[in-house]
């Protein structure tokens, strides 16, 4: 390999390494809480579907199956079929949904009502168990770790347009509070300069090779 090839090749990984380092600074926003609790979401009471509604730029919908939408001051639950959970909690055969246009980067998950030490009186102290389901996906449990029922479910994935909750047993039940996504991000001029001078300067290396 002739020396001034590589040497060109090397300019050009550069360049380009600049322009992509560049694009992620688009994605700089902080964090936004999606606060099911606030009152943008009180009309969702005793519906199966609610929404959307504009929270902080993201179009949420909620929607529950098997029950209606249900919120306490701990967050939403559904009214079920069943008098085997609390009414404003996701029990079992009941479903809570939220949905998120555009889709969001989703950290995490607040739930309350979700006990390490929950008391079952005949089997004594339990740990509530939950399912999530992203994006349609299987659901996936997760197990309460706090004696005080509040638990962060990490999601950490991007392009998630769906996020549903169910409870796998009688013993289960929780609250969804809110969740954590990441601002829409909004281009930087400096970014797209930086894309611009790489791509500029690929298009000159290759004239010059003529
Ligand atoms: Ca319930
Ligand atoms: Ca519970």
């Amino acid at each position: 390999m002739k020396v001034p090839a590589l040497r060109h090749s090397l300019v050009f990984a550069s360049m380009l390494f600049a322009a992509g380092v560049a694009c992620p600074s688009v994605a700089d926003a902080a964090p936004i809480v999606l606060d099911f609790k606030s009152a943008l979401y009180a009309g969702a009471e005793g519906q199966v579907a609610f929404g959307p509604v504009s929270d902080q730029g993201v179009n949420v919908t909620l929607a529950s199956t098997n029950g209606t939408l249900h919120r306490t001051s701990e967050g939403f639950g559904v009214d079920g079929p069943t008098s085997l959970d609390d009414s404003g909690e996701v029990g079992i055969f009941e479903v809570f949904g939220s949905g998120f246009v555009p889709p969001q980067f989703v950290y995490s998950v607040a739930i309350e009502q979700f006990f390490v030490n929950d008391t079952l009186g005949f089997i004594g102290p339990y740990a509530e168990v939950g399912s999530v389901s992203v994006n349609g996906g299987a659901f996936v449990p997760f197990t309460a770790t706090a004696t005080n029922g509040f638990y962060t479910l990490p999601i950490n994935l991007p392009n998630v347009s769906s996020l549903r909750f169910a409870a796998p047993t009688i013993f289960d039940d929780y609250s969804i509070a809110s969740v954590t996504v990441e601002a829409a991000a909004v281009p930087e001029p400096s970014a797209l300069i930086l894309l611009g001078t790489g791509l500029a300067g690929v298009v000159g290396l290759r004239r010059k090779r003529r």
